[in-house]
Parts: C-alpha cells; structure tokens; sequence
C-alpha cells in the first residue's frame, strides 16, 4: 500500500510541498498519494486576492489578508524559486518589487508547469485532525463546502501549511466601542482609497504598519499618526506622517496617546499581527508558537517535535518566504519518504532549544537574516533542492534595508540582481509613489 500524505492549504507554502513530491516523481521515484485541502476556490494562499473580509460565501472567515495595491514588501531576488526563475516564468527579467498580482501569476506558473492541480480539492476545509497511537495514523475530517458534506480519511502523514498571517490579533483600546470612525485590523484592509482625505491612526511598527501607512500615504490620506508599543520605526517620514507613543484612550473623535498629546482621527487601523490559529488541530498536534525565527517545538523547523508524523511548513517569521518554504517542503518529502532520518524525541527537543538560542544570540536584523540565510541553507545541503547562492540573497536584503533607512518612500525604486540567474533587474518605469495603476500589464510594460 501506498503511503498517504494530507497537506493542509495551496498557498506557497502548500504548493511548495506538492512541487517537491512531483519533482521526486519526475526523477523517477515512487512518491506517495498525496491529498492537499484547500479551503478557498484557488491556489495561492494570500496571494489570491479577495476583496471579501469578514467571512466568505461558505460562511467560512476570509482567508485574505492582502490588500488591493499591495507591492512585495521585499526584494523578489530574495524569494526566487530555484527551479524556477523570473527570467523563465516572464520570458524577461523583471522589476524587483512586483505588485500582488504579478507574484500570484509567478507562483502560479511553477504549479502549472508541474501540473499538481489534480492533488488539490478547492472548497474543502479542514475541520479537524486526529492522530491514532493503535494505527499510528490521522485521520482528517473535511468539509466540502460546494457539496456541504463532511466526510474523514486517514493518511499516514499530515503537513500543515494553513498560514499564519490571517488569524488577525485584536487589542481593545478604551473608548472604541464608543469611537465615531471604522476601527479595523490590517486584515481587514482592502483598498486605500477608502481612506483618502481623512487621517488615519495606525497602531504597530512592524510590516503591516509600514506598508499600510505609505499605501494611504499613497493614494491621497490627510495624514498619517502611527502608536508605538516598544518603539518608533524611525523613518523619514512625509511631513504629514508623525508617529506618537501609545494610545491610551479615543472619544468619538479624538486619540490621547500616552505622552499626553492627542490627534483627531477619522479611522484606526490596527496593525497589530497575527496568531497562529489551527482551530483543527487537538492539544496534542497544535503549534504555539510566537512569530519568531526559531519556531516552538519544530526540530528542524518542521518536524513537530511529539510525532514526527507531522509536519509544518512556512510558520517561521519570515525574510526568505517561497525559497525557503521550498527548502522545507523538499526536506519534508525527503523525511517521508525515508531519504532522511528523524532523531528521537530527545534530540529533537534539543534541536529546538538550540535554534531559538542561537536566533537570541543574534543582535540585529542583520543577524536575524544571516540566521535564516543558514537555515534555508542547512535544509537545501540534505536534499535535492537546487543549491543557490543564498549569502547573495541575504545581500539583497542589506540592501533593501538600506534603501529603506535612505527613504521610505522611493526604496521600491531599486534594483537588484537575481541570485539564480545573475541578470540585473530592470528598474521599474515609474516611481513606486506615482504608480497609482498597477496592474500585471503595466508592471510588465519595461
Ligand atoms: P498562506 O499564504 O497564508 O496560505 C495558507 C493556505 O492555507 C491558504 O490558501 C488558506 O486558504 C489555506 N487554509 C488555511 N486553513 C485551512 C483549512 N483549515 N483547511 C484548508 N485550507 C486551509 N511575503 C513575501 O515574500 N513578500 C511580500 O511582499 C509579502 N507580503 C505580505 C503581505 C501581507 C499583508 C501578508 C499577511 C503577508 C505577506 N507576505 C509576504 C508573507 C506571506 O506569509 C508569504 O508570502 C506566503 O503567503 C505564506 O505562504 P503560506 O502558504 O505559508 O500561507
Ligand atoms: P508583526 O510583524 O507580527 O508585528 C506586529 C506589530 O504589532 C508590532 O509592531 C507589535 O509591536 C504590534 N503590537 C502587537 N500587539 C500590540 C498591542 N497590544 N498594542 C500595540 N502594538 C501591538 O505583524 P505585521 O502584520 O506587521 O506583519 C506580518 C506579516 O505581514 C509580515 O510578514 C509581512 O510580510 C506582512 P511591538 O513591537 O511588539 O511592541
């Protein structure tokens, strides 16, 4: 009998697993039955733009947590695909932070190319996992939301690839029930025109809040106040952008932050991140973790250190993303199918209190990308994945952060040159400021 492996969720995470199975099969080996549930109508994860909040058509929450005009918020030279580059995916190289769209269309093509779409079944959430010490299997419930049925099947091996960036974390500030404007999280934010000519509050420093911020900024906000818990992001910001400390209170108008100033506000958007939210997933199966490099009780930040059976993929914070889901999912497949041995459960743990000491260790975010760097290349080393020059990626990022650091504003503007095929992206046509239309046909227009 074949093995049978369930991966929970297409987006690149999940799609990262199922290429790596089929490159297996394509070299000739026999892999097993693999079974991916999606609970959205596509492949792609967040990169499937929807313009839905709340819940969806099945009354299950929106998976979504992009938003309209959103640009790679990192270097695409830093994400490339090994086996499958810009250059091959285009016909030609391509500026180096892409809107949404033009990543789906990326990720996407290297799928199609592998022809797995058969593997996945659409419209089917996981509702629940289990896990049998008699049979030393799972058994996973599913609903498929088209047919409205519910039904179970047993797989050998489960991986969880649901994503981490969609279940929203949602602080209460005294006064919001009784504010007079939207109070909204990241999640929930669509389309910065919504906000143009008011002020806007934001609250958080990190990703969500930079790229939100400058989105209005954008597309035409009055201005701009971002509250910070820990510390401001410290940009040069636009003169309309000033960021305050915590807020303490809003009346129906107005937010009092902690250094007793205050701003009148039209809506608040709460950039405050995400939970690791597996609601299918029992006591004894579920991650939790903090969003951090060195994630709880994964050795090799994958293998769920109390069964090795199980695996999750993608749940790290993240500067690599595609390529090092990739490293993962071929590491994964390796695992399952026997080319690689998992350690007892003793040596798992102490690989975990390793990774987190060592990603403590770090002093800045320099190290932080050095230490992720090293990860993607500890796992890439034990497969067959195509070995790339990830100290050059790494390089990409220093100058990305660099660019930040010089303006905010224009550091889209850059150009970088791909690590998998040494060809210099072009720069883009158009400022990133001045690019209000950004569809995948003008993007592409160099
Ligand atoms: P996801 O993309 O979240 O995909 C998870 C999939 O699992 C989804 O399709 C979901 O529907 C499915 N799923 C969840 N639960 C179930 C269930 N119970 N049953 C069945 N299916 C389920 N990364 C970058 O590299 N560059 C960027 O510019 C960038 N921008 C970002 C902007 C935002 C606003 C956010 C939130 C993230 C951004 N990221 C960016 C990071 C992002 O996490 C990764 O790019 C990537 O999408 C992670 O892939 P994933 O497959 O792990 O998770
Ligand atoms: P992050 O990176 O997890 O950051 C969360 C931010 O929210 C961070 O600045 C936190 O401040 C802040 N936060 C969290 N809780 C609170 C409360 N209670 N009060 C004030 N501030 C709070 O999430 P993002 O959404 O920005 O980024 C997630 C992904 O989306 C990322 O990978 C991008 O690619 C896009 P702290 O510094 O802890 O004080």
């Amino acid at each position: 009998m074949k093995k049978r492996v369930a991966v929970i969720g297409a987006g690149p995470s999940g799609l990262a697993q199922l290429r790596a199975f089929q490159s297996a099969a394509a070299k000739g080996a026999e892999i097993p039955e693999v079974v991916c549930f999606e609970k959205q109508e596509n492949w792609g994860g967040l990169w499937n733009y929807t313009w839905r909040t709340g819940l969806d058509e099945f009354g299950e929450p929106v998976h979504g947590s992009m938003y309209r005009y959103l640009w790679s918020n990192g270097p695409k030279e830093g994400l490339e695909f090994a086996d499958y580059s810009f250059e091959e995916h285009f016909g030609k190289q391509i500026g180096s932070y892409p809107p949404r769209a033009v990543l789906f269309d990326y990720i996407e093509g290297r799928v199609k190319k592998a022809g797995v779409r058969d593997w996945i079944r659409f419209c089917t959430t996981v509702r629940f996992v289990r896990y049998n010490e008699q049979t030393g299997q799972f058994t996973v419930t599913a609903h498929d939301l088209k047919a409205d049925r519910m039904y179970d099947e047993v797989f050998d091996h489960v991986i969880v690839a649901s994503g981490h960036f969609s279940t929203p974390n949602v602080p209460e500030f005294p006064g919001f029930a009784t504010f007079g404007g939207r109070v909204l999280h990241a999640h929930d934010f669509r389309d910065a025109m919504e906000f143009k000519g008011k002020d806007i509050l934001i609250v958080g420093t990190s990703y969500s809040a930079e790229d939100i911020g400058s989105q209005c900024w954008k597309y035409g906000a009055k201005s701009i106040t971002v509250a910070h818990r820990t510390a401001p992001m410290g940009y040069d910001w636009p003169s309309n952008w000033q960021e305050v400390p915590i807020l303490e209170r809003v009346d129906e108008t107005t937010a009092y932050f902690k250094d007793g100033t205050q701003a009148k506000v039209d809506a608040i958007i709460l950039c405050t991140g995400y939970k690791h939210h597996f609601p299918f997933l029992p006591d004894d199966l579920r991650l939790k973790t903090r969003n951090r490099l060195a994630a709880a009780d994964l050795y090799k930040g994958v293998v769920w250190v109390k069964n090795p059976k199980l695996f999750y993929i993608g749940m790290q914070d993240q500067w690599f993303t595609f390529n090092m889901f990739d490293a993962q999912g071929w590491w994964v497949r390796d695992a399952i199918m026997g080319r690689i041995t998992i350690p007892d459960e003793a040596a798992r743990a102490k690989d975990v209190v390793d990774r987190v000491a060592a990603e403590d260790a770090g002093k800045d975010a320099h190290d932080a990308i050095h230490y992720q760097g090293d990860y993607v290349k500890e796992l890439i080393a034990e497969t067959d994945y195509p070995p790339f020059d990830v100290d050059g990626a790494c390089e990409a990022f220093f100058a990305w952060k660099e660019h930040k650091a010089k303006d905010i504003m224009t550091f889209r503007d850059n150009a970088y040159a791909s690590v998998m095929t040494g060809t210099m992206a072009p720069l883009h046509h158009t400022p990133w400021k001045d690019a209000l239309e950004d569809s995948m046909d003008s993007y592409l227009r160099n």
